[in-house]
């Protein structure tokens, strides 16, 4: 409930009577609902559920400190609503949809005030427990990184390989991928968002795996890149240009420094060493329970480090009809600097052919 009087202090500093809350991430994080339907009311002092006949009882096993109320065509949502809040109501205006917010503005009584991401700026900071389940899921990640590399060789597809990161990490607790899963093997390198073809691995490749699963809820990220084989000079350069880039700004991690600054450090190597055009992407970006979330991490990333973020550092070269190279950890920001919630090694793996 530590969540939601900090929401409650909020809603006191923007004078809002209450907050309505639908998107499935806000929802999830307010009340651990893990459905699909279903509305939260947070008043100054009480909290509601509001579902239909399909998910009361799941409510009443997930949100223990909320009041159900069950809805239906015959006792529509605003009318609940309508009971219990007077004054102004808080609501998504990221999330909710033009037809929602018509019938809302026309049946409620109170006040309808945009939230303007009042749950986000929450959520940027994780806490203990959030923490916990971030490095769960991130570990059975690198789990199955290692796994995989007994599994790529050549002749093996792309999807042969992400199926089967999906399979082994569902088989260790994960409920599924936190995105599309990219493979991109030898030129699909060159695509920084080339999800997982029908190619066939050849030998004197590079693969770019990037990667993560949900556990309850929390999603992880991670990117490697490995060599099936021997690869050219070039391409080994290329990755060594990235990995030093990826570690330099890693380094710089900490509380105060800006995304934008991240990107810079990593942006002005991979520039110096000749690749600027070829590092076209975003340094990184902040993860958790969405897979892209606040804070931005790139040259429009003005918002300041603080402890208990946690963004990922991908720097990336891509060069087509060569291939392509990417490195990622994902970092939670501490009180004094970072902790790299990614533990598989990042010097170039070579596998045999
Ligand atoms: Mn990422």
């Amino acid at each position: 409930m530590k969540r939601i009087e900090t929401l409650r202090h909020k809603m006191i500093e923007q004078k809002l009577d209450a907050v309505l809350v639908s998107k499935p991430e806000n929802r999830y994080y307010l009340s651990g609902f893990t459905g699909s339907t279903g509305t939260v009311l947070i008043t100054r002092d009480e909290q509601f559920f509001l579902t239909d006949f399909r998910y009361t009882s799941q409510v009443k096993q997930q949100c223990p400190g909320y009041q159900v109320i069950q809805i239906s065509q015959a006792d529509p949502i605003y009318q609940a609503i309508n009971q219990k809040v007077t004054g102004t109501i808080g609501f998504e205006d990221d999330f909710m949809t033009v037809e929602n917010y018509g019938l809302y503005s026309s049946k409620l009584e109170a006040e309808m005030v945009p939230m303007k991401r009042l749950l986000e700026d929450l959520r940027v900071i994780k806490d203990d427990e959030e923490i916990a389940l971030m490095k769960q899921a991130q570990a059975i990640a690198d789990l199955a990184f290692e796994h995989i590399l007994g599994f790529i060789r050549p002749g093996v597809t792309e999807i042969e390989v992400a199926n089967e990161l999906i399979r082994f990490m569902k088989s260790h607790g994960a409920s599924g991928e936190s995105f599309e899963i990219i493979v991109a093997s030898g030129v699909r390198g060159a695509m920084p968002h080339g999800v997982a073809s029908e190619k066939v691995i050849q030998p004197g490749e590079l693969v770019t795996l990037d990667f993560g699963c949900v556990y309850r809820g929390y999603c992880s990220d991670m990117t490697r890149t490995v060599a099936v084989g021997q690869v050219s000079d070039e391409l080994q350069s290329i990755y060594n240009i990235v990995l030093q880039a990826q570690e330099t700004a890693l380094a710089a991690v900490k509380p105060g420094v800006t995304g934008q600054q991240l990107d810079t450090i990593a942006r002005d190597m991979i520039t110096e060493a000749g690749y600027g055009d070829y590092f076209g992407h975003g340094l990184g970006h902040g993860v958790g329970l969405e897979i892209h979330e606040r804070p931005s991490i790139n040259q429009a990333g003005s918002e300041t480090l603080r402890p208990g973020m946690i963004i990922t550092d991908e720097p990336g070269i891509y060069i087509d009809n060569l291939g392509g190279v990417r490195i990622e950890d994902i970092i939670l920001v501490s009180e004094d600097g970072y902790e790299v919630l990614s533990s598989s090694p990042k010097e170039l793996i070579v596998l045999p052919t």
